[in-house]
């Protein structure tokens, strides 16, 4: 028997997992807070993007969405690192075009899947606040933002309703799901570069004058994602299609500098012309962005159980949020709502088997991409522009290349392939231990010997699983 399935939160990971589910037959309902996005309105709002990798291309690819998403991402082929005087390097992620990621607007994303999935069968209900369950009968009870309340009888409950989950509070009173929020201690702030188009004329840096003569509208490389490293903080900037980048700066709550010590628009210009003076040109918003817009949190939350018996399950930020410096949250969740659309409609009967199968096959990858995102903030903070970090990154490429299908850098396992996330983490620390070895003391690469490396290498590393 397949069981009616209520969904909670139409965000990324639950629109796909309604789109999966209603293709495979599921009678799919799902409940989401916030108005429908697709409606006049709520276009028109800022502008937040998201790097989309392979394993969120795969969920897409699944749900037939694909060729919808493409045309409209934008290719990052590499990090664009910005000195403090404001030279540039570009870092390839991968070997050629083939190995990029792409930066995607959250909104467009979300209406996309939420197209697809009413196109697969999908009831949404939109401005329904889940507040609590009545687990004894299943009973959801819903609130809209008038102060209307309505009951819905659910058969199986998903949480996908993020970082913050009503369901998952409302599961915790029933059961000890074992949940720990680890604060990073750093929070962010997006502010803006607008196309070059959108700069007015009198605000424009010298150097742009030709540019957007040339009818450019990136103000700076679009086919990349631009970081400022800066030791204990950093900004990142990721391109629009439509020529605007989203900038994200990340700073310590508290200290010097902090979100708490630079406050007033004043502090930020200041802030900025000290530490990001190339891109103050770029942003005639920067006061107003970083007066304005919401200081976000930052953090990385567990759960021992992610499962409620045969009656509800968590996936996405509602089981797993994590720090964003790896740009796998997102893609994290693409990989749940995947296996769990597998599992379900292989066992469609038994759910609580397949509940606790999906906890044990995706708990261990959770924990390893929580864990890995956790130490890409130290790498892309402080890292990427010294000189150890370079050649320990050009000792990792010429290992690639000398064992194929033995060697992977971690970066490309966790972006390029779907190979476990578990296994990336394990592999890389083996890697990465040899590697430091072998560049101690070591000025270039010249100085190693790396015949004396390959076997080593093939001792500690058996070859990389068949990816699945
Ligand atoms: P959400 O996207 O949070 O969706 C939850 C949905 O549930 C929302 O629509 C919400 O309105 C709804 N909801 C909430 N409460 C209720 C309720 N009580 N009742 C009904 N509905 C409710 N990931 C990447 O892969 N790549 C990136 O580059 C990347 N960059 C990031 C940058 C930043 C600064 C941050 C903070 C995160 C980033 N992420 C990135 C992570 C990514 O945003 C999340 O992993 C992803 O949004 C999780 O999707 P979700 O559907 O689980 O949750
Ligand atoms: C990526 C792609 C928010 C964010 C998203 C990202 C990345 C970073 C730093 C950040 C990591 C990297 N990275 O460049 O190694 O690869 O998505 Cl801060």
């Amino acid at each position: 028997m397949r069981p009616p399935i209520t969904i909670v939160g139409a965000g990324l990971v639950g629109a796909l997992l309604a789109t999966l589910l209603a293709q495979r037959g599921f009678a799919v309902t799902v409940f989401e807070r916030r108005p429908d996005p697709r409606k006049a309105g709520f276009l028109g709002g800022r502008s937040i993007n998201l790097a989309l990798a392979e394993r969120g291309w795969h969920g897409l690819r699944v749900a037939g969405m694909q060729e919808r998403m493409r045309p409209i991402a934008v290719m990052m082929r590499g990090r664009m690192v910005h000195d403090v005087n404001g030279q540039t390097n570009l870092q390839r992620y991968g070997r050629d075009d083939s190995e990029v990621i792409w930066s995607v607007n959250r909104g467009a994303l979300n209406t996309n899947l939420l197209d697809a999935a009413e196109a697969a069968g999908t009831i949404i209900h939109f401005d329904q606040r889940l507040d609590s369950v009545d687990w004894n009968h299943s009973i959801l009870h819903l609130r809209s933002e008038d102060g209307t309340v309505r009951e819905h009888r659910a058969g199986v409950v998903l949480g996908t309703d993020g970082a913050g989950s009503a369901l998952r509070n409302a599961m915790a009173r029933v059961v000890d799901l074992g949940e720990r929020f680890e604060p990073l201690g750093h929070g962010y702030k997006e502010l803006e570069i607008p196309a070059l188009t959108d700069i007015p004329q009198a605000s424009l840096a010298p150097g742009l004058h030709e540019k957007r003569a040339r009818g450019e509208r990136f103000a700076m490389e679009p086919n990349a994602l631009h970081i400022w490293p800066r030791g204990n903080y950093m900004c990142i900037a990721l391109p629009n299609a439509e020529g605007s980048f989203t900038v994200t700066l990340f700073l310590p709550n508290e200290g010097t500098p902090s979100l708490s010590s630079v406050k007033t628009a004043s502090d930020a210009r200041a802030f900025f012309e000290r530490d990001f003076a190339d891109i103050v040109p770029l942003m005639p918003g920067l006061e107003a962005d970083y007066v304005g817009n919401p200081t976000g949190l930052l953090g990385t939350l567990y759960l021992d159980r992610w499962h409620l018996d045969h009656r509800a399950l968590l996936l996405g930020d509602a089981s797993h949020a994590i720090v964003p410096f790896h740009g796998q949250g997102m893609n994290a969740g693409f990989e749940d709502a995947v296996e769990l659309a597998e599992l379900i409609a292989a066992t469609p009967d038994d759910t609580a088997s397949v509940f606790a199968e999906f906890e044990r096959r995706r708990k261990p990858n959770a924990d390893a991409i929580a864990a890995m995102a956790l130490e890409n903030y130290v790498e892309m903070r402080d890292r990427v522009d010294d000189a150890d970090y370079l050649l320990m990154r050009e000792l990792d490429r010429a290992l690639a290349a000398r064992h194929p299908g033995r060697w992977a850098p971690r970066y490309w396992m966790v972006t390029f392939s779907r190979i476990p996330y578990r296994t990336a983490f394990e592999r890389g620390a083996i890697q990465s231990k040899l590697l430091r070895e072998l560049i101690a003391g070591k000025s270039t690469l010249a100085d190693i010997n790396l015949d004396a490396a390959d076997a080593r290498v093939r001792l500690i590393l058996s070859p990389v699983p068949a990816d699945t």
